[in-house]
């Protein structure tokens, strides 16, 4: 196993720089920064985490081929790889529906956006002139001009076709869930997906890129990461709330309290102990522990810690290290 740290660049960059630095003093192997236009952006980000870290690998999680051309994407994380010394991940999805209706993006065919970027992507690190004629990612003859190294490319991926092509063309998958229910479903379509594509499902490193809290406190623990929870449920499908019996009908209102900004409706009810246990890996390093046991024994190679970490981030990235990882 392999345990990893998600960080939103909605804090300042040098703040992250600090975390980064001290999760890889406690073993952690991944940090992943989240990718939206309206954080910082995440390739400087992921070069400042560069500069100050040694031996951690660093990847974006995730970006997409809609707000960035693929030889661009390329480019960057070629950067961020020989700035590294050769730690980068390119972890990229199809991107945030929400954030593009903003920007003015239609989200055409976003697993076939995502195949094509991927493979235009794989020839530029290869140092391939790349000519492509796809739906979507059209190349006629582009070069990169620089030698990119070895770069991993993860995938952000939930459903299950987007699975299946993990299987088919990741090193990895980052999914954002955190129960087992989830992971079993996952797990069976990124295999099929490998499978397919002659490859062995075990190439494909499975990361739970999961709400995680953790505190000596349970009742702390719960209580920070109720808010991320009820903005997952509002986010869910309804077929994955089914699937941990919540009624699909408590998402319209959990999304009008968010809308309202009533966080007190929220962390009084609304947010139930069902939701928490579906939806975050949450509680004491005991019961975190049991979950990612759990998680394990189903086929995660990968845990990320994302938001909120805890109700103190750098005691939560201590502990993690001093109960979890260095057990
Ligand atoms: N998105 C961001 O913008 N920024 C982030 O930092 C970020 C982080 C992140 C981390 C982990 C993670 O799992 C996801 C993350 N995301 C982030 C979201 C990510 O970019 C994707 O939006 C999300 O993972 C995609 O969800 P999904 O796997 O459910 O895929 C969607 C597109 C979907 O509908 N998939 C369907 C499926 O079954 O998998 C397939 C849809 C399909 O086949 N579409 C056809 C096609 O060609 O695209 C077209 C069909 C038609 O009718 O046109």
């Amino acid at each position: 196993m392999t345990f990893g740290i998600e960080f939103v660049p909605g804090d300042p960059v040098l703040k992250l720089a600090h975390y980064a630095k001290l999760a890889e003093q406690q073993g952690f192997d991944n940090v992943w920064i989240t990718d939206h236009y309206n954080n910082r952006d995440v390739y400087s980000t992921l070069t400042v985490l560069a500069m100050n870290t040694n031996s951690i690998k660093i990847g974006s999680g995730v970006t997409n081929p809609y707000t960035r051309n693929a030889a661009v994407t390329a480019s960057s994380i070629a950067s961020v790889n020989e700035i590294s010394g050769g730690r980068a991940i390119l972890g990229i999805g199809p991107g945030d529906k929400a954030t593009f209706d903003s920007m003015g993006i239609s989200w055409d065919k976003p697993l076939t956006t995502t195949r094509e970027s991927i493979q235009a992507i794989r020839g530029f690190l290869a140092g391939e002139k790349v000519t492509q004629d796809g739906d979507m990612v059209k190349f006629s003859g582009a070069k990169m001009a620089f030698k990119a190294g070895d770069v991993p490319i993860y995938m952000g991926a939930q459903g299950p076709k987007m699975l299946e092509l993990a299987g088919e063309v990741s090193d990895g998958v980052l999914i954002n869930a955190s129960h087992p229910k989830d992971f079993e479903v996952a797990v069976k379509q990124i295999a099929s997906g490998a499978k397919k594509a002659g490859r062995d499902p075990k190439e494909v490193d499975v990361a739970a890129y999961t709400c995680f809290s953790i505190d000596k406190d349970a009742a702390k623990a719960k209580g920070s990461a109720q808010v991320v929870v009820a903005f997952i449920v509002a986010g869910s499908p309804d077929m994955v709330l089914e699937r941990h019996g919540i009624d699909p009908a408590a998402k319209a209102d959990i999304g009008a309290a968010i809308a309202k900004g009533d966080f007190g409706a929220l962390m009084g009810g609304m947010v139930t102990e069902g939701m928490m246990d579906a939806f975050s890996i949450c509680g004491t390093p005991d019961d975190c522990k049991a979950r990612i046991n759990d998680l394990l024994d189903i086929g995660v190679t990968q845990i990320v810690a994302g938001s909120p970490l805890g109700p103190n981030k750098e005691k939560a990235i201590k502990l993690i290290g001093k109960e979890i990882i260095n057990q």
